[in-house]
């Protein structure tokens, strides 16, 4: 049987909520990478492929529980007034970014609680890329609730597909549903009370999070669903390894760069505290990476430790900033890498759920994204 198309959710919110005109990189002003036309041109690529992806613009409200569950209320208070109290206080419109940040050098001598906005964008950020605008409170909070949106549907289509396996009747193992959740601004930077490298909320942990706390999914054993988390992106999340840290479910798994942004996580050694310890698997890969040794260090992660957790639901941090002509990285794999790297995952034969993290070659993002998300459908090419 064919595999069926891609449910993909997304909302015009996306690009128009958050849209800072600059950002600092290498110390200069720059545009924005992280732009609106990202998104548009991803969403262009499925538009022009419809036997392949099924777009809704359909988004349900969850509210801010599922979002109190991942990330501190101050720190999202702090991201739904700092613009207005920024403005109040003299701060550039082009939004809100730290000038004094607690390094831990400074702050473990330090006893006080920052009131100043100036101050908490320190507090709250750990970078010059995280810049709050009027709406991004409301942007990152629409992304999340796509993002929740596609995770109830993963839901229905996984157990739509278990039914199908006990009878016999259904897809095979061969074909499971995949959903797609094309969202900006991006989450897995973002920690539980610090936003940076482009994220404020972490769509993927959110959602991630929220099934495990839904009472009726339960396992055979009785216990929650089980979710492995995959992160694509060139760049480590910090942000969701952050939040899971000491957790046991779900797992997170990352393949990124060694040796560039965000520079002081990602190694190896962090393996996860507690509970946690061995649920936390980093796989650094050298800068120049190519196409054979990247599908080849993806399917081994697999085999090693995504295959053996047995989980329910697959979350991939979907980014393609691993493209070789991404302005903001450095690995060397090409386009005809994306529907390998699909194929590997959907050989996993688990229900996923795709979420957009990075990816900043404008021009190349539909092919590339799309030619993951036609590889887990069992194609050859974008
Ligand atoms: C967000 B995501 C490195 C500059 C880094 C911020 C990058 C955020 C990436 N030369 N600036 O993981 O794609
Ligand atoms: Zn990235």
């Amino acid at each position: 049987m064919a595999p069926s198309p891609i449910k993909v959710f997304t909302s015009a919110l996306c690009t128009t909520m958050h849209t800072p005109a600059y950002e600092f990189l290498s110390g200069a002003e720059t545009q924005y990478y992280e732009s609106p036309a990202r998104l548009e041109a991803i969403l262009h690529y499925l538009e022009s492929n419809p036997s392949s992806f099924e777009i809704t613009e359909h988004v349900e409200d969850f509210g801010y529980a599922p979002i109190q569950r991942v990330h501190r209320q101050d720190f999202l208070d702090y991201l739904e007034t700092a613009y207005k109290e920024w403005i109040l206080e003299g701060g550039h419109p082009n939004g809100v970014l730290p000038a004094t940040i607690p390094h831990y050098k400074v702050a473990r001598l330090g006893r006080q609680t920052p009131v100043n906005t100036l101050a908490k964008a320190g507090e709250y950020c750990f970078d010059l890329s995280a810049v709050i605008t009027k709406d991004t409170f409301k942007a990152a909070w629409n992304a999340a609730q796509v993002t929740l949106t596609a995770t109830k549907e993963l839901v229905r289509v996984a157990a739509e597909y278990e039914q199908g396996l006990v009878e016999g009747t259904g897809a095979a193992r061969s074909n499971p549903p995949g959903l797609y959740a094309l969202v900006r601004p991006p989450g897995h930077h973002a920690q539980s009370d610090v936003c940076g490298g482009y994220c404020f909320m972490n769509n993927v942990a959110i959602a991630t999070q929220w099934l495990i706390d839904q009472p009726e999914l339960k396992r055979k054993d009785g216990g929650p669903k089980k979710i492995a988390i995959l992160d694509i992106d060139f760049h480590h999340g910090n942000g969701t390894q952050e939040i899971f840290y000491t957790t046991s479910n779900p797992l997170y798994t990352s393949l990124h760069t060694r040796d560039d942004y965000p520079y002081f996580t990602g190694a190896e050694v962090e393996i996860g505290e507690g509970q946690g310890v061995g649920f936390n698997i980093n796989i650094p890969l050298p800068q120049s990476t190519t196409d054979d040794e990247y599908v080849a260090a993806l399917e081994k992660l697999i085999q090693e430790h995504v295959v053996p957790y047995d989980a329910d639901y697959i979350m991939v941090s979907l980014g393609v900033d691993t493209y070789k002509d991404d302005p903001i990285a450095g690995f060397l794999v090409t386009s005809d890498a994306y529907p390998r790297i699909g194929n590997a995952i959907r050989k996993i034969g688990l229900p996923t759920l795709f979420v957009q993290e990075g990816g900043y070659c404008v021009e190349k993002l539909g092919v590339n994204v799309g030619g993951i998300l036609q590889g887990y459908l069992g194609k050859t090419t974008a």
